[in-house]
């Protein structure tokens, strides 16, 4: 027999025999590996005395063969691969789906909590609820607010600056000017969001934080439509009526501008580390829009006002919830986060 049929018949009779890819892989090493049997048998043909044309032959041979085996190997594979991940699938533990789950179950955070809470009471008021990118640029996040640059009320709100001269939104003023080039006039909207500043982290001051804006124009709008507005929604947020304080407050943004502070709901109003001993929450600066504000957003001054807020959501999720520390919302304190899972 020539040394080709030799190794037709045991290739054949060792690849019937094969029952797993391992068997079959080192059957591919013994026969088409680098030292496989075929591979040297093409590298260095013996045939006895054979002339250069039964040579010729007999690697014509050895190259069929080797075509042959190595597409005998690569189906028998798909085969036996496709045979164990069956097999595979079938031993997998089995899991019964209609089992509670065994894991701790989450909440919303206390922040969606009370911003949902304050969206459903000024949807109620007729506003609509908007959203406002967290990266936006120099023009919507100071100079639109009557901010220009190097003006000193830059220093009250130092953010963070990304290589390409955008900011991340110190506050959610920024987006008074878009909202107002998106609808005109008359207007009612909030539009709740998370803010950035590059300041000292104690109790009471994180780095970023939420606040939810407000924003009212129409004919003959006043203070007492502000102030209206303001109690209904901490009354009804805190179910109670709260003691609440204005006092001048300097934003470029209004004219008037008012600080709207809350009695501390931790300490009664004693003081404490919440309200950094005073007694009293700074909670929601607002006041009536700067006319330049308004003619930026592309409002006819002559016929509209406004009023504007800046609510502090997160502290106002503080005095709810009666979370101490703001550091607590962004640092995963489980102690406090567990608190509203139920
Ligand atoms: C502003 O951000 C103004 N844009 C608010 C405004 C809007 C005024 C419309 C007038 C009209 P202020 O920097 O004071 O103002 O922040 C507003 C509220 O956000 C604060 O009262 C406070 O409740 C909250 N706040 C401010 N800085 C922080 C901070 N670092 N951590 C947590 N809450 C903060």
């Amino acid at each position: 027999m020539n040394p080709q049929m030799e190794l037709q018949e045991s290739f054949a009779r060792e690849f019937s025999a094969v029952g797993d890819s391992q068997a079959l892989e080192a059957l591919r090493v013994k026969y088409l590996g680098k030292n496989g049997f075929i591979t040297q048998a093409l590298a260095n043909p013996r045939a006895g005395n054979a002339t250069p044309e039964d040579l010729l032959e007999l690697r014509k041979a050895l190259n069929h063969l080797k075509k042959n085996a190595g597409g005998d190997i690569s189906r028998r594979g798909e085969e036996l691969r496709q045979a164990e991940i069956l097999a595979a699938e079938q031993n997998a533990p089995q899991y019964d789906t209609t089992l509670p789950p065994r894991f701790e179950r989450g909440s919303l955070a206390p922040i969606t909590l009370i911003q949902r809470e304050v969206e459903a009471i000024f949807e109620r008021m007729g506003f609509a609820v908007e959203d406002y990118p967290e990266i936006t640029d120099d023009y919507h996040c100071f100079e639109a607010l009557n901010i220009p640059p190097f003006h000193p009320a830059r220093d009250m709100q130092d953010t963070f600056y990304l290589e390409n001269g955008q900011v991340l939104k110190t506050h959610t003023s920024a987006a008074q000017n878009a909202i107002m080039r998106k609808y005109g006039a008359p207007l009612r909207a909030i539009f709740p969001g998370r803010c950035f500043r590059n300041e000292a982290v104690d109790a009471t001051h994180d780095n970023t934080f939420f606040q939810m804006e407000g924003m009212m124009i129409d004919a003959d709008i006043s203070i007492a439509n502000l102030i209206y507005f303001m109690k209904t929604m901490l009354s009804e947020v805190f179910d109670r009526p709260v003691k609440v304080r204005l006092r001048p407050g300097f934003f470029p943004f209004v004219e008037p501008g008012f600080e709207l502070d809350i009695n501390c709901l931790i300490c009664g109003g004693e003081g404490c580390p919440s309200c950094g001993h005073s007694g009293w929450l700074e909670l929601c600066p607002c006041g009536m829009m700067h006319p330049n504000v308004l003619r930026m957003g592309g409002i006819d001054t002559d016929t509209y006002t406004g009023f504007a807020f800046g609510l502090g959501l997160t502290r106002l999720a503080m005095m709810k919830y009666g979370i101490k520390d703001i550091r607590d919302f962004n640092s995963g304190a489980l102690k406090t986060l567990r608190q509203f899972v139920g």
